[in-house]
């Protein structure tokens, strides 16, 4: 990757930092080399000091001199972030001249930079790691595991004394700095033994108070093991190795203990680590409860195809844990199924690769049990909740069958599904290459007034679904000149003007050219066809992309590919793009780690953050992501980076209120606007349940606002919502959740 900094080019720019800390703008470029990944050597920051933001920006019209000093600062922390000691001259001041707009000089003093990078890189001069262990064997110290040397390891002790489990280790950074992830490396010398199996991550800044940031269990072999957590400013890590991994003996062992230090340019928002799963997670929906997010991928962790069971792994962003459950109780491998949080915050999950079941999931026993068995079998159907809290179903002749996958619909109360023979597929098939068993995948239904479904696609044509009696259909016109979009995007980010985003898809499911279209639909009366309008597209083509509603409005696009291929990560597109419902226009921004393409999820956390996960579940295919990593939009940070203080909702009068109803929401401090989010499923880039309202005041007493919900259950869908308030400078609350009753 090339970057530039005005005249300079850079094979490594990863992050520029500008500040104004004083009268002189300072202004610091950091480099990250490949070789950051083989050595201790990780980040450097080289400082141009004394240098005017002016003289860079606008090339001014006179000589001057400028004075260049390299400076190590400890990885990912910002020049204007490190503590003073931290800012080692490592060279002596040298004086260059430049000449006005004079393109050579800048490049002579782009060269000259780079060389004298190259010689500080040549030095021995980094900032180490150091460690100390609860025992050691003599020649397998605890400095071992911090050496940059993966043949050389810690070993707890065996001789002469046999130290039993539990061990740890403290590794120290040497200063306070912002991490927020950690790696093992077991040993590599083709033994076992010590690797650790069950552990804790604890940090701390003072080595008294320790702070737990994970809780796991790495497998049993020699590959290395990433732990992500949010970004924490620690100094000491402490790894507790409470088994062995493959229970061979009470030891710990290690070969490499190194820490992730957390980006430190926020503003474009920012990516946190990997996070480690234990499944691809191919299928996820919010715990309404907790904001832990419930992920699944099939009978097994890396593949499909198969009955009777599923894997699952809840992740709970408070303490970064990830937990397992397979439920074999439904009997039901979910794969590939269709998915609807009802008025109860249950997933109601049908279909797949056991594509008659029914699976449903009630977070307040957190249990699964087994629903009635669909009349129709389907897999990669799509599902949506309606206003009277029953749940529709069409399409899905990728199971259970080719064809005639007309409507039906399923009443929790009586916990029964029903045929809607008025509700035809037909109208509503693409016209994929590969026939019906990709032309009825993937509806993007809206669950809206009266019981009514609003298909926006992903066929070119859209249309009304009516539930009531036998079901009933009326086309609603074409999206425009848009294509047929499978795997493509549709977000109701406005739910009370009927505002809805389309964002991409492609016109065959596979082996197909994605497109960056974009179209604003805008829905009323239930059987009036909708107004439809292009808009500037996307700065990507994306099938397989996912596709969130931030408390904001702005909708978050990540992942996917340019030329649509399942399994394959060819033609990833690893830049998200954020859309501005005021300027429909997109921002993009910083890259996500890994490729997020068919089978990869997206969902709006509690906090404001958003979860991405999975691709792949191909079995021995090289693209299965078993990991997820959140991002934290812009609107989480101050100016400086550092992260913003949200206001905070201190009370909300009733967390269970009716459609039309009124509710009270007190704040710490005054804020601007407020805004629901319905809580999100998602898989294969359809989530059904998300959808944001905008909340105005009726009165404001104070920090107390209060507010009248949509009177229409079709706008308002009953169900868990988050509750948003932000503040002038657009930073959200964490979300208090409220049920829609109807
Ligand atoms: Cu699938």
């Amino acid at each position: 990757m090339k970057s530039r900094l005005g005249n300079f080019t850079f094979d490594a720019l990863v992050g520029v930092y500008i500040s104004a800390a004083s009268e002189i703008y300072k202004l610091a470029i950091s480099l990250v080399y490949s070789a950051c990944e083989e050595s201790p050597v990780k980040h450097f920051i080289l400082g141009l000091a004394d240098i005017s933001l002016r003289l860079i920006l606008s090339s001014c019209l006179r000589e001057s001199a400028i004075g260049v000093y390299f400076v190590s600062i400890p990885c990912g922390t910002s020049p204007t972030e490190a503590s003073p000691p931290h800012w080692s001259l490592l060279l002596i001041s040298f004086s260059i001249r430049i000449t006005p707009n004079s393109l050579p000089i800048f490049e002579s003093i782009s060269t000259r930079i780079m060389k004298w990078l190259l010689l500080i890189l040549a030095l021995p001069w980094v900032t180490a790691l150091t460690a100390t262990a609860d025992s050691y064997e003599v020649g397998n110290e605890p400095a071992k595991a911090v050496d940059g040397n993966t043949s050389t390891f810690w070993h707890s002790e065996y001789s002469p004394t046999l130290v039993p489990l539990p061990h740890w280790a403290i590794i120290d950074i040497g200063a306070s700095t912002l991490i927020n992830g950690f790696t093992y490396l077991p040993r590599q010398d083709g033994n076992s033994n010590g690797n650790i199996g069950q552990h804790t991550i604890e940090v701390s800044l003072d080595k008294v108070t320790w702070t737990l940031v994970a809780n796991a269990t790495y497998d049993d072999d020699d590959s290395l093991k990433e732990t992500g957590f949010p970004s924490v400013q620690t100094r000491y890590i402490r790894i507790t190795g409470i088994t062995e991994a493959g229970n061979r003996g009470p030891w710990s062992s290690a070969a490499e203990f190194n820490i992730n230090l957390a980006p430190t340019s926020t503003t474009l928002g920012q990516w946190g680590p990997v996070i480690a799963f234990p499944l691809v997670p191919a299928g996820a929906f919010m715990l309404y409860g907790s904001g832990k997010i419930l992920t699944f991928s099939s009978y097994k962790t890396d593949n499909y195809g198969g009955t009777g069971l599923t894997f699952t792994a809840t992740y709970d962003p408070s303490t970064g844990i990830v937990s397992e459950k397979t439920v074999t109780n439904t009997q039901h491998d979910m794969f590939c199924p269709g998915m609807s949080l009802d008025a109860n915050g249950r997933a109601v999950i049908t279909g797949g690769d056991d594509a008659d079941k029914t699976s449903i999931y009630d977070p307040s026993t957190n249990s699964w049990i087994a629903g009635p068995g669909m009349k129709i079998a389907r897999g990669y159907q799509a599902s949506a909740t309606l206003s009277d809290g029953r749940i529709f179903t069409i399409g899905g002749s990728w199971s259970g069958g080719y064809g005639g996958k007309n409507g039906e619909i399923y009443d929790p109360t009586a916990n029964t599904w029903s045929l809607l023979p008025g509700c035809p597929v037909a109208p509503m098939l693409t016209n994929d290459s590969a026939g019906i068993f990709r032309q009825d995948n993937h509806g993007w239904l809206f669950g809206w007034k009266n019981g009514y479904v609003f298909q926006a696609g992903p066929s070119k044509a859209m249309n009304w679904y009516g539930t009531s009696g036998n079901g009933s259909q009326t086309a609603a016109g074409n999206r425009a000149s848009d294509t047929d979009s499978i795997n493509g995007n549709a977000v109701m980010y406005d739910a009370v003007n009927g505002k809805i985003a389309t964002f991409g898809g492609a016109p065959d499911y596979q082996e197909a050219y994605a497109t960056n279209n974009v179209h604003l639909i805008t829905i009323g009366t239930p059987g009036t066809t909708p107004t439809v309008s292009t808009l500037t597209s996307m700065s990507f083509a994306r099938a397989f992309a996912n596709a969130v509603v931030l408390p904001n409005g702005e909708i978050f696009v990540t992942g996917g590919q340019t030329y649509a291929v399942p399994f394959t990560d060819t033609n990833a597109i690893l830049t998200p793009e954020l859309w501005d419902p005021t300027t429909q226009t997109f921002t993009t921004l910083p890259p996500h780690t890994l490729p997020r393409n068919y089978h990869s999820v997206a969902l709006l956390m509690t906090d404001g953050r958003v979860f991405t996960g999975g691709g792949g579940l191909c079995g021995t295919c090289g693209t299965n992501h078993e990991d997820g990593q959140i991002y934290s939009p812009a609107y989480l940070f101050n100016s400086s980076g550092a992260l913003a203080t949200r206001p905070v909702i201190s009370s909300i009068n009733s967390t269970s209120i009716a459609v039309g109803g009124t509710f009270t929401v007190t704040t710490n401090t005054a804020v601007t606007s407020f805004s629901i989010i319905r809580f999100g499923s998602a898989t294969h880039t359809v989530d059904t349940d998300q959808r944001r309202i905008i909340l105005t005041p009726t009165a404001t007493s104070g920090t107390t606002y209060t507010f009248v919900l949509p009177s229409d259950a079709g706008v308002a869908l009953p169900g868990y919502w988050m509750v948003f308030v932000l503040n002038a400078a657009g930073v959200p609350s964490l979300a208090t959740t409220v049920k829609i009753t109807i």
